[in-house]
């Protein structure tokens, strides 16, 4: 059954998406609008909007989250030349996804500062 969280149907394969990398808290799969030539996003499997919306029970989830990108990044070929973490967070950080998810862009040279 669908909910209304895209990222949770991902999570639940009630809608499809190309998972790069499993395991029980979090899911990474290729962004739908790539913004560079490797662009993965990594999402808890619990749902939270946004980065505002973590609370201390979750300490552990963000620890793994950011534990296991590097292994994410070592897997999609992007520690040699690097790569770069956004966290897009409500309006004005350009949030268009409510599930909390973090961008691994890498593949090219990455301006500064972003639009
Ligand atoms: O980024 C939300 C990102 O989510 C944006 O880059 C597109 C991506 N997106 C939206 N729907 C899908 C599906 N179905 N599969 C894969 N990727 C998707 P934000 O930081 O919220 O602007």
């Amino acid at each position: 059954m669908q909910t209304e969280c895209i990222f949770c149907n991902i999570v639940q394969r009630t809608i499809p998406a190309q998972p790069v990398y499993e395991d029980d808290k979090l899911l990474a799969f290729n962004d739908i609008s790539p913004a560079a030539p490797v662009h993965v996003l990594v999402i808890p499997k619990k749902h939270i909007a946004n980065l505002l919306e973590i609370t201390p029970e979750d300490n552990g989830l963000i620890d793994h989250l950011m534990l296991t990108i590097p292994k994410i990044a070592r897997q999609l070929g992007l520690d040699e030349a690097g790569f770069r973490l956004v966290v897009n967070t409500k309006d004005n950080g350009g949030q268009t996804v409510n599930h909390l998810h973090i961008h691994i862009l890498g593949g090219r040279f990455m301006t500064w500062p972003p639009g």
